[in-house]
């Protein structure tokens, strides 16, 4: 039977071969899969470990919290803080960030997450995830501020997710590919299932909540109209539709079969961007989809090229196969 090959002989191997994850860097990513197993085990207990339902208070987005978005950032919070791999960490459900408490050796790193993506889905045992990007801190010796989050995201040195669903699968990338593990439950361990994911260029799928047609900008519009229009429209083939609420959920089915993933601004809150946060959300499935061949828009720019000046910033975010985000692309810059 062949070898498997583990999370850390992956990392370890990494490091080895070419040099550019410093050790640091891999010990953070070994911690948050850690963190990402413990917050699997509780999802899994779901209402037998009373983890289910609302926690009663808000987010600084004004989102109500549910008991597992609380339990999950607070899994990886305790999991980071104290191994001296980073500065401070950020996440969409603390309003500012998180320093690492002073009784503990800084590191170099921050860690930006949401801790658990898709809530809507967790009372009815639907795929949800944690979603993380990491960043460098600036090269000197202030202490952090929240300003030294606001990077682009091609800046990232590491990012990935962990989809709760019918497995529990890892999937990561530090700039060269992109790779997935999947958990084994019976060894506690996360173990390599598919290196250098690639999304073919072309799809016959689309993922967009249909319920805020009414609310797009008119190139959204033309360009869910035509993939409806199927084999006799402009298109001359027949498009498939997902949604599945949750980004992960949504993106790993894109990194596995393709698809193009849209939460695109529109008119419902007229003056946001969007609803998804650029810096958790955006930028590290963004970076994802490009290490996997495929490409990250919010219409006008490659999402990672935006500079942001907010950490709970919005955006408008289209992501998946090339040619279906260029055509995207092209149609905003037609209605302008
Ligand atoms: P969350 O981070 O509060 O869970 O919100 C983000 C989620 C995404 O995972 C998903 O794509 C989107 O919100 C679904 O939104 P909607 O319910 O408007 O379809
Ligand atoms: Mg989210």
């Amino acid at each position: 039977m062949p070898h498997k090959i583990s999370l850390t002989r992956y990392l370890v191997e990494q490091q080895r071969m070419d040099g550019h994850i410093p050790s640091e860097l891999r010990l953070l990513l070994e911690v948050v899969a850690r963190a990402c197993k413990t917050i699997s085990q509780a999802v899994n207990k779901g209402a037998l470990g009373g983890v289910l339902g609302t926690a009663g208070s808000e987010n600084v987005q004004g989102e109500v919290q549910k008991k597992l978005d609380i339990i999950a950032n607070e899994v990886l919070i305790e999991a980071n803080e104290w191994g001296g791999h980073l500065a401070a960490m950020a996440s969409e459900e603390m309003d500012g960030i998180y320093l690492v408490p002073n009784r503990y050796p800084q590191g170099e790193y921050l860690l930006l997450f949401d801790p658990l993506d898709g809530s809507s889905n967790i009372d009815v045992n639907v795929s949800i995830g944690t979603i993380f990007s990491v960043l460098k801190k600036p090269d000197d010796d202030r202490g952090v501020e929240a300003a030294d989050f606001l990077q682009a995201g091609n800046r990232q040195v590491a990012a990935g997710y962990c989809v709760y669903g019918p497995q529990t699968t890892l999937v990561l990338t530090v700039g060269d590919g992109v790779a997935m593990f999947t958990l084994d439950r019976e060894q506690g361990s996360f173990v390599l299932t598919q290196e250098n994911v690639q999304v073919p260029p072309d799809t016959q799928e689309f993922a967009i909540n249909m319920s805020n047609m009414r609310h797009w900008a008119p190139p959204v519009k033309r360009y869910v109209d035509e993939c409806l229009a199927g084999k006799t429209g402009p298109r001359g083939k027949d498009f498939n539709m997902r949604w599945v609420a949750s980004m992960v959920a949504d993106v790993h089915r894109i990194l596995t079969r393709g698809g193009v993933f849209l939460y695109p601004w529109d008119a419902r809150e007229p003056t946001k961007p969007g609803k998804l946060r650029l810096m958790y959300e955006a930028n590290p499935m963004g970076w994802l989809i490009e290490q996997a061949g495929g490409a990250a828009s919010n219409g006008q720019m490659r999402i990672l090229d935006i500079q942001p000046t907010q950490l709970h910033e919005r955006v408008s975010v289209m992501l998946g196969s090339k040619n279906e985000v260029q055509r995207l692309v092209s149609y905003h810059a037609e209605e302008e």
